[in-house]
């Protein structure tokens, strides 16, 4: 599924990686581990670090795009208890795939990136949540550890310094709810994953009700690139708010589905070029552009825009955890909206009523239609129940069913209306 190159810069995150050299040995050799031994050795003060990564504008890339300097600058310097930091691999949204390729492909960037953080924070226990439903995956993330340990990366007086820091991976239950970052904590704590109220964040209240910091993967991957490069030159190689690369998961109706990493702010036409264009040459319909929580935008709208958060946000979506799913002229949007309903009625953890009750409405909803049982009042329905999802829950998965719901029905809301009269799908050619 990876693709591992961009012809239009060179990657940094996923570079020169072919599947066999992820060992220390290869990462070293790409120049890997030189950031945090530069830390360390030059005794760095990690207020400069958090200065670098602000001037990176590197922004969370798990889903929410918060800039990760100001997340950082939130850890109580002076706390007198144990402090942690974790790691976000439960990587469970639909169309999302590259965190697991950079625990499979590169996990000694994440390893870099972690202890970098703990550095700059001043915390000495971290946790890799990795999610469930991979295997081989945790265990590579394992030797990673192993191996960064034997070479004294990890574990006490890291490089010979002063710095020690204690990392361990934690193989999640495959519940998509545990990607939520309160939920994951409730889960790395042993308990049922379910989302807590916030306020208080994770920063202030995390593991064990201890200051938390909680990045995505790819977040922390990139921050030995941000230390090595500096952290104006990271952001040059986006656009303004918009720092550095962006791995893109490309899947759907496209030629060459994989992950690509390109520049933020890349034109949407050129990542589907690098992804072989539409498959079979066919006209493309439609884009979700950062995930299934995030609204579905039109074909001519997404080839009008660039992939950064500022201007999918502008096209009226969103460009979460950066996973592109196409749709060509033959999807049916009802069956596709059927297909994710279903999703987050199933993923729902059914703590608050909006969620657990509003999602299996809206999925049965989407059914009778699909089914040609729909009524013309339906449509209308279908929104008014996202409205009183929308907002009203304790976590953003409520958001997350209630979004796909009104996007779908806005821009293509002429198949529901067929639906709904003819009983059968508007596209002929649905396969
Ligand atoms: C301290 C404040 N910390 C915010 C922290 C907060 C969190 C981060 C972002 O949802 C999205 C969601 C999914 N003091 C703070 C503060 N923070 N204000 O900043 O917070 P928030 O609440 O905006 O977002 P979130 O709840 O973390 C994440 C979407 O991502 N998503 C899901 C992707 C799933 C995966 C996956 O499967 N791996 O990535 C898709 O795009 O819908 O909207 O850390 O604590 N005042
Ligand atoms: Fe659980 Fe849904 Fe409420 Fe989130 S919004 S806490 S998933 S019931």
């Amino acid at each position: 599924m990876t693709s591992l190159h961009s012809r239009h810069i060179k990657p940094l995150i996923l570079a020169g990686l072919d599947g066999k050299n992820w060992h220390l040995e290869d990462y070293v050799a790409r120049g890997g581990y030189q950031s945090l031994k530069r830390i360390l050795s030059e005794k760095i003060p990690p207020e400069q670090v958090i200065a670098e990564l602000k001037a990176s504008s590197l922004r969370g890339r798990g889903g929410a795009g918060f800039p990760t300097g100001l997340k950082w600058s939130f850890m109580p310097r002076q706390f007198p208890g144990q402090k942690y930091l974790v790691c976000n691999t439960d990587e469970g949204e639909p169309g999302t795939f590259k965190d697991r390729d950079i625990i499979r492909y590169n996990p000694h960037a994440l390893i870099e990136g972690m202890a970098i953080g703990a550095y700059a924070m001043g915390i000495t226990v971290g946790y890799n949540y990795i999610h469930g439903e991979i295997f081989a995956d945790y265990d590579r993330f394992e030797e990673a550890i192993e191996e960064a340990r034997a070479a004294g990366m990890l574990g006490n007086n890291i490089a010979g310094s002063e710095f020690s820091f204690q990392l361990h991976a934690f193989h999640g239950y495959g519940a998509y709810i545990c990607g939520e970052e309160t939920a994951l904590l409730e889960s790395l704590e042993g308990k049922k994953g379910q989302p807590r109220f916030k306020p208080p964040f994770p920063a202030s209240f995390g593991l064990y009700g201890k200051p938390t910091t909680i990045n995505n993967t790819e977040t922390f991957a990139a921050v030995p690139f941000v230390l090595a490069m500096g952290g104006e030159a990271y952001a040059a190689l986006g656009k303004p708010n918009n720092g550095g690369t962006k791995i893109f998961s490309m899947s759907g109706d496209v030629a060459k589905p994989g992950n690509y990493e390109v520049p933020l702010g890349t034109p949407f036409a050129t990542l589907l070029e690098l992804a072989g264009g539409m498959r079979d040459g066919k006209k493309i319909k439609a884009v979700i552009p950062g995930g299934s929580s995030m609204p579905v935008l039109t074909g001519d709208v997404m080839m009008a825009t660039d992939m950064d958060y500022d201007s999918i946000a502008k096209a009226g979506s969103m460009l979460g955890s950066g996973a592109v799913i196409v749709m060509d002229e033959t999807r049916c949007m009802v069956k596709s909206l059927l297909r994710l309903s279903y999703f987050y009625f199933e993923e729902s953890c059914g703590q608050c009523t909006p969620c657990r009750e509003g999602t299996g409405w809206l999925y049965r909803m989407v059914h009778r239609i699909e089914h040609g049982q729909g009524r013309p009042e339906d449509l209308d329905m279908l929104n008014s129940i996202a409205d009183n999802i929308q907002g009203k829950t304790i976590c953003a998965l409520g958001d997350a069913a209630a979004m796909p719901v009104r996007a779908f029905v806005k821009n293509f809301r002429e198949e529901f209306e067929y639906h709904i009269e003819h009983k059968h799908c508007l596209v002929p050619t649905y396969l």
